[in-house]
């Protein structure tokens, strides 16, 4: 995994965010591209189940955002959504992603946002005992305990 020892502005923001949490996750910037879940595998050098995909979402009549942090390999049931969220659900364009997450697509965090999203996590990623988070650009990763991520949101059988 080639290293990259300085922090963008981003993934700063990202590394005080898990400071501010308590969690003792150091963020690594990478020298390759970790934009997509399967970049971000083949660099980290891991399963991409192990990826986590910050993935937002917009309710249809509330249009409040719903972040699900997903495991890399899985696909998100839209039906399995609807029922947890409550309401009809559609996929965020950038604008949105960016509004409410802070970050631009490739790098949202699972955490750090401006304000505190709704999370639903889905239960694969408590099946890995460390796993892999975006770090607020498409060259910034973090290690996270899997326990962990489980405390970020209402944990769900959100899988396809
Ligand atoms: N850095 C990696 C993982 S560490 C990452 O951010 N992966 S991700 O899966 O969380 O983010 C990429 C996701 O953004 C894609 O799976 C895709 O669902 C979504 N996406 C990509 N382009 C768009 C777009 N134009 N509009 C809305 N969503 C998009």
């Amino acid at each position: 995994m080639p290293i990259d020892d300085t922090l963008s502005t981003s993934a700063e923001r990202v590394q005080a965010a898990l400071r501010a949490r308590g969690l003792p996750c150091r963020v690594i910037n990478l020298t390759q591209s970790s934009r997509t879940a399967e970049e971000a595998a083949r660099a980290i050098g891991c399963e991409v189940g192990r990826i986590v995909k910050s993935l937002v979402f917009r309710t249809k009549s509330s249009r409040r955002p719903v972040l699900v942090l997903a495991s890399g390999s899985n696909r998100v049931d839209p039906k399995k959504l609807r029922s947890l969220v409550g309401e009809k659900i559609g996929r965020a364009d950038a604008t949105f992603v960016r509004e409410h997450t802070g970050y631009a697509i490739g790098g949202v965090p699972p955490l750090g946002h401006p304000k505190p999203l709704e999370t639903i996590v889905d239960r694969d990623l408590l099946t890995f005992g460390t796993v892999w988070a975006a770090a607020g650009t498409p060259y910034s990763v973090f290690p996270l305990a899997s326990g962990a991520i489980g405390g970020l949101g209402q944990v769900a059988d959100v899988r396809a």
